[in-house]
């Protein structure tokens, strides 16, 4: 499915309602659905520079990024800037993408990510993955909760084009449906490695082109894998990650058994979430002050931003993947 944005629902500050059951249903079936015109010329022309700026300094050493180790040369999880004039409202608060958010995954969902992969030239191929596991581990466990088996998704991933994503600038291979393949509710790998009777399945792939300006909403159970860049310009696709409000793991994982104590903690204070070493700590990400006006306009769609702004200095480059997704350099 793919739809373009009207100036009348920029006007509205929604995608139309039926519209957003269409993508609500696609992305239950396909595992994504495109949305044109959302992201502002404007933005991408400056953002673009100073994410191929930010390539070139994270290149400089030479040496390969550990995503890079873990999954592919070339392809990049890059922190984006979290400080003016490089944090936007039409793509970091903006109201039509919101709208989707909260047609999939309900009110008070809440931005958990927000990053770059980059797709560099001379990139080689990703093993086959998905991002998420399922939130329910079997179909008694989901009916339980009142889930459909197989469960919705308790997370979206929004992928942005700043410029063109074509096949040769490494547009992502997907498996469309793939998301519904119950098998894989139990795997401890999020890797489709030896399973050829599941590729055969769920194939063949497609790919995930996507024009400038654009959003692709997209399960992250679907599964997928970065592939070779033959141009000689990396591409940048944007990652903003949105949990349900059932996330209750700052990964924005489901966690079925939780502690009376933590329970009652997370119950009274919105930004704390459960930890990886147990416990409960801040679940937000970290920006810096000067991005604030950015998030003037409160979400008209129910969406916790889930952003702690602080005054010290915010290095976006520094593991993205770390509590806050950026590193506060404090003055001392
Ligand atoms: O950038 C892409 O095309 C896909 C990247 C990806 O799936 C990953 O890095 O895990």
């Amino acid at each position: 499915m793919h739809y373009t944005a009207t100036p009348a629902d920029h006007e509205a500050g929604t995608l139309p309602r039926e519209v957003l059951e269409q993508i609500n249903e696609t992305i239950l079936t396909e595992g994504y659905a495109l949305v044109s015109g959302l992201v502002s010329e404007e933005t991408r022309e400056l953002l673009l520079p100073s994410i191929l700026e930010d390539v070139d300094i994270v290149r400089a050493d030479g040496e390969l990024t550990p995503h890079e180790q873990h999954t592919g040369v070339g392809h990049l999880q890059l922190g984006l800037r979290r400080y003016a004039p490089y944090v936007r409202t039409d793509l970091a608060a903006n109201p039509l993408l919101e709208s989707v958010v909260a047609e999939v995954l309900g009110q008070h969902a809440w931005l958990g990510f927000y990053n770059g992969n980059v797709n560099c030239p001379g990139s080689t191929s990703q093993p086959l993955h998905f991002d998420r596991p399922y939130s329910w581990k079997s179909k008694e466990q989901a009916e339980a909760d009142g889930q459909s088996w197989p469960p919705p998704p308790t997370t979206l991933s929004c992928s942005v084009a700043l410029a063109d994503i074509t096949l040769a600038t490494g547009a992502t291979e997907i498996y469309p449906g793939s998301q519904k393949e119950t098998e894989v509710a139990t795997w401890t790998s999020n890797r489709l490695k030896d399973r050829p009777d599941l590729l055969e399945a769920w194939g063949p792939p497609g790919r995930m082109e996507i024009p400038a300006g654009a959003v692709c909403f997209r399960d992250p159970r679907m599964w997928h894998r970065g592939v070779p860049n033959s141009s000689d310009r990396p591409r940048a696709m944007l990652g903003l990650t949105y949990h349900s409000a059932r996330g209750n793991h700052w990964r924005g994982r489901l966690v079925h058994e939780v502690s009376a104590e933590d329970q009652a903690q997370l119950d009274k204070d919105s930004t704390l979430k459960l930890l990886d070493e147990g416990g409960v700590g801040d679940g937000r990400l970290v920006f810096h002050s000067s991005a604030k006006s950015a998030f003037e306009n409160p979400s008209t769609h129910g969406i916790n931003r889930n952003i702690n702004f602080v005054d010290a200095e915010v290095n976006h480059l520094i593991d993205a993947h770390s509590r806050g997704g950026a590193h506060v350099e404090e003055a001392d």
